[in-house]
């Protein structure tokens, strides 16, 4: 499997475990399982996929970047990124003072009035660093996004409840970690000026 290959298998995924799992004939759990051999098999069953091996699937989680799924003994999931398709809880932690959020410029002034909403996906995804933060942000926009700081401690200390997926491993640090929230008040969020 090349490295395009990995990346279109790597977007397949994403579809059966974060979006439409019935696309794929497949139900997940309450927490987003679905068992490894049902999803090979429901990506082998596509037309155009009849390559896809087991260890092709396995290379992905194991190499995504930003650790998108995980295996569990005999099941996968998303660790996040979910709209519809599954709701996972996740445990909860105390955050760290500052957590980032990337966003093109045009949501500004609706994030200023109603804070960050989780849109079409369970919850709001923030992050651990501005690099990180703004990587997101610029993911669907050709101006540079805006960099918005969340005062998460206090965020914390005031009652939002702050969720993080479990992390296989972290081999950088932690630059790569997701923190899950289902809101955060305009009050909590620093803006560019
Ligand atoms: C914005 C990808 C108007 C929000 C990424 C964002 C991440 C508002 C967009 C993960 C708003 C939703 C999630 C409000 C928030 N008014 N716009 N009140 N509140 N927004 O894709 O955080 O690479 O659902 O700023 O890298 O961009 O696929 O969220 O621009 O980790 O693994 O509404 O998905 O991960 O967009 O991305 P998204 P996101 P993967």
């Amino acid at each position: 499997m090349n490295h395009r290959q990995a990346v279109k298998l790597s977007k397949l995924m994403s579809v059966a475990l974060r979006h439409d799992p019935a696309a794929f004939e497949m139900e997940l759990n309450q927490d987003g399982w679905v068992g490894f051999e049902t999803l090979v098999r429901a990506i082998t069953d596509r037309p155009g996929w009849g390559w896809v091996q087991a260890d092709h699937i396995r290379q992905v989680v194991e190499t995504s970047d930003k650790q998108r799924f995980e295996i569990k003994d005999t099941m996968i999931r998303a660790r996040y990124g979910h709209s519809r398709a599954a709701r996972p809880t996740y445990p909860v932690v105390t955050p760290p003072t500052l957590l980032y959020h990337g966003t093109p410029r045009h949501n500004l002034a609706a994030i200023r009035r109603d804070g960050l909403r989780a849109m079409s996906r369970q919850y709001v995804h923030l992050s651990a660093t501005p690099e990180m933060a703004l990587q997101v942000g610029q993911r669907r926009d050709s101006q540079p996004a805006a960099l918005l700081t969340v005062r998460a401690a206090e965020a914390h200390a005031a009652g939002v409840v702050f969720g993080a997926p479990a992390l296989a491993s972290a081999p950088t640090g932690h630059q790569n970690d997701v923190y899950l929230v289902e809101t955060v008040p305009p009050e909590f969020i620093d803006f560019p000026a």
